[in-house]
């Protein structure tokens, strides 16, 4: 994909977005008026799953289903961190992988590559962070059974300061939905 070609998705999907904010408007007032309504192609998908940990509000986790042949799974979950000190996602595992890491998407000249993160993700005082596609995910490395759509996938999510937490993610379509 050269420049051109990203600017022009670019541009398509802000006038997707935009023309899909009108139709909206258009179609009710009372839609107008919820200024949290984004079209917001990295929204978790529904049923996605969460949890309460300490100062940390864990929502929105979710892994997708591997495609056959497909040697590693993804994963993404938001994470608030309503207190008043850093915490950090140390660490990921889960009983249906060998080992799962923290990786990052970066675009090195004009191709997307993901790299782990090493030393985990900062989870700062007051800040929301999440992992979505083409931002961060967790790999899913040595999987046992290929995830598959309607299953779920356990793992234990490992803070600095909050502690760790276990969470069954539900397994959603290949496409994230
Ligand atoms: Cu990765």
């Amino acid at each position: 994909m050269n420049h051109n070609h990203i600017a022009a998705l670019l541009i398509s999907i802000t006038a997707f977005s935009l023309s899909l904010d009108r139709a909206m408007a258009q179609d009710s007032g009372a839609m107008k008026s919820m200024p949290g309504m984004r079209t917001d192609a990295a929204a978790a998908p529904s049923g996605s799953a969460g949890a309460k940990l300490g100062d940390l509000d864990i929502s929105g986790g979710y892994v997708r289903a591997m495609l056959p042949g497909q040697p590693v799974g993804g994963g993404y979950i938001t994470i608030h961190n309503a207190g008043k000190s850093d915490d950090k996602l140390a660490s990921v595992t889960s009983s249906s992988a060998g080992k799962v890491e923290l990786h990052e998407m970066k675009m090195e000249g004009e191709i997307m590559k993901m790299r782990e993160i090493k030393g985990g993700i900062a989870i700062p005082a007051g800040a929301t962070v999440t992992l979505a596609p083409n931002t961060m995910h967790m790999m899913f490395k040595q999987v046992k059974m290929p995830f598959k759509q309607g299953g779920t996938v356990p793992v234990m999510l490992m803070f600095d300061k909050a502690g760790m937490v276990d969470i069954n993610l539900p397994v959603v379509s290949a496409k994230g939905n």
